[in-house]
Formats: C-alpha cells, structure tokens, sequence
C-alpha cells in the first residue's frame, strides 16, 4: 500500500479578507485529506522572497509578495495519498480564468496574484515548503475514526 505524504497549503489573503478560509478547509476535509497541521501567521519579505523563489525576475516579483504580506495566511499541511496531485487537482490552474471548473480558484477567483491559495508542486517542493512554515512540534500524527475509508485498503 502507498505511503500517506504531507503538502503545504497557503490560504492567501485576498482570501482572508474574502472570509472564504472556512469554505476551503471545507473542501479538503469533505475530501477525506487529514489535517496534521494548521496555523495564521504573517509572512515576511525575506520567506518570500525564498518561497517564490523561481519567480525573482518576473516583474510582478516585488507586487507579489507585497499581495502576500497585506494580511496574515493560513498555513495547512495536510496528509493523503498522492496528496501533491490531489491537491493541486482540486486548486486548479494557476490563472483562474483557465482553471476547471469545480476547482477553488475557479469557482472562487478571477485573478492573478489573488487567485486564493498556493500549493506544493512536488514532493521535494513540499518537504522544503513545510520546514519553511512549520517546526516539528506545530505538526501532528494521530488517528481519525475515518481513517478506514480514506487510508484502507485499495488503489
Ligand atoms: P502556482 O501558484 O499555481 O504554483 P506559480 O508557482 O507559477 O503558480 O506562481 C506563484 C504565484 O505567483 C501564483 O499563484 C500567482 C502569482 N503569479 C503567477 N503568474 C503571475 C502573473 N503573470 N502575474 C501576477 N502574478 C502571477
Ligand atoms: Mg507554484
């Protein structure tokens, strides 16, 4: 049977001052993704400059952590099989005006930078990505009484 790997979820803010948070952790706890951890904390220049590293020569670099910083975020991780793909499948495309319909920025957004949320896009991403928003002791491993339906067995 697969391993349950962890991803790193911000809830940016245009989605804060939107009052969508409840909205989105909704979504992925009605999918079955466990939550092992969850905070708010505000997000300081030099984090982004690192976590949206491979943008730095985009003109819109500077703009997008300015967006970033206006109000604190949430940060998830959540657990899953195949949670990167799963994840980044219910998010949906970077621009939202070209994301599937049903995704959340879809459904919720129009825009770039504000398109609500950021995702891990690769487990090597996702493992930097956690230790850049989490210590240790903020994230947790424990059972669910759901585990039998989203961790049994099967595909
Ligand atoms: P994603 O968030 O889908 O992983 P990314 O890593 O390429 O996309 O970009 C990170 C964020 O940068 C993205 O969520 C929104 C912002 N961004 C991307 N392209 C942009 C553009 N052309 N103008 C303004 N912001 C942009
Ligand atoms: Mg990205």
């Amino acid at each position: 049977m697969a391993e349950a790997q962890r991803t790193l979820v911000l809830i940016k803010p245009d989605a804060v001052q939107r009052e969508l948070v409840g909205e989105i952790v909704g979504r992925f706890e009605r999918k079955g993704l466990k939550t092992v951890g969850m905070k708010m904390t505000n997000l300081d220049e030099a984090t982004l400059t690192e976590h949206y590293g491979h943008l730095k020569d985009k003109p819109f670099f500077g703009d997008l952590k300015k967006f970033m910083m206006q109000t604190p975020v949430i940060a998830m991780v959540l657990e899953g099989y195949d949670i990167i793909e799963v994840v980044r499948v219910i998010v949906g495309a970077t621009n939202p005006r070209k994301a599937d319909a049903g995704t959340i920025r879809s459904d919720l957004s129009m825009n770039v930078p504000s398109n609500i949320i950021h995702a891990s896009d690769s487990l090597e991403a996702s493992a930097t990505e956690i230790k850049r928003f989490f210590k240790d002791d903020e994230l947790f491993t424990y059972e669910m009484l759901t585990d039998k339906f989203h961790f049994g067995e099967g595909v």
